[in-house]
């Protein structure tokens, strides 16, 4: 059997479980191999109050250079840093459709999260954002980034489905391509809207009080695996979905601190099973 491959563009982040040391565990699980492109290390996540921080804009373009004609099935993006890195990211995307048009580009717009944007995040780089998700087939922004995508207002997590529909859209005519709408709140589920280009699709799951960072990391990782091995962008969402849930009870029930991300590790052998 042939395992499809993924190029993942993400920063790694040694502690809080996000970025490649989610997209490596997770999209290897479920059997597709990973090409990390190391977009920046961290010795933790930004959401952390103090952490080592090392750019690695400027290896990108001889690192990905030196991949020349290596094809990939699919390309995931995730956090990047810095407008350099969204050009780079943009770049490497357009030259490798030229070599094979039918590459799957996934791209997960980690900007911001419940009203706020990172840190880091300017204006110049969601001008360049949005640039670079009219190029994907898939993007999965939370409510936030697709409020700061498409210049529709934020007001909370628990938007109507009238919002929601309002905002996959909008952001679907940015990008041209499918849309995930990530984390709609509802009083006891969780849920996931998915635009394929004509219908859409809510995708529910059992909610938790408890919001742990790096989840949306989890999520575009399970997405990109189940696309490439050929699912449907529901069935990859309902995976996702599932995924997150079970890992999510899993932490919960063992009382680890939230700074410690989703606990996975125990049910990463699930995304195997298909
Ligand atoms: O989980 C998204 C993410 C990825 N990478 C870094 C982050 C965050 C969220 O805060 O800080 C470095």
């Amino acid at each position: 059997m042939r395992i499809p491959r993924a190029a993942c563009i993400n920063d790694l982040s040694g502690f809080g479980r996000c970025s490649l040391t989610t997209a490596i565990s997770v999209i290897s699980a479920a059997g597709v191999q990973v090409c990390p492109v190391p977009t920046a290390v961290l010795s933790k996540h930004t959401q952390f109050p103090d952490f080592y921080f090392h750019d690695l804009t400027e290896t990108m373009p001889p690192y990905l250079e030196s991949w020349g004609n290596i094809e990939f099935d699919g390309i995931y993006s995730g956090f990047l840093g810095s407008p350099d890195q969204i050009d780079i990211t943009q770049n490497f995307i357009l030259s490798h459709k030229k070599k094979n048009p039918s590459v799957k580009v996934i791209v997960d717009p980690v900007m911001g999260d419940r009203g706020r944007l990172y840190a880091t995040y300017t204006e110049e780089m969601c001008r360049l954002i949005r640039g670079l998700i009219a190029h994907s087939n898939i993007i999965t922004p939370n409510i936030t980034e697709a409020c700061f995508l498409t210049g529709i207002p934020y007001t909370s997590e628990d938007i109507s489905d009238e919002t929601a529909d309002k905002l996959i859209k909008s952001l679907s005519e940015l990008c041209g391509g499918q849309v995930v709408l990530t984390g709609i709140e509802r009083k006891d589920v969780m849920t996931n809207l998915v635009y394929d280009g004509s219908n859409l699709t809510f995708c529910d799951i059992i909610r938790e009080k408890q919001v742990f960072s790096g989840t949306g990391d989890i999520f575009a990782s399970v997405v990109c695996a189940m696309i490439l091995k050929g699912k449907t962008l529901v069935q990859a969402v309902s995976d996702a979905g599932e995924f997150i849930s079970d890992a999510i009870k899993y932490t919960v029930k063992s009382g680890a601190p939230l700074t410690e991300g989703v606990i996975f590790e125990p049910v990463l052998y699930t995304l195997g099973n298909d």
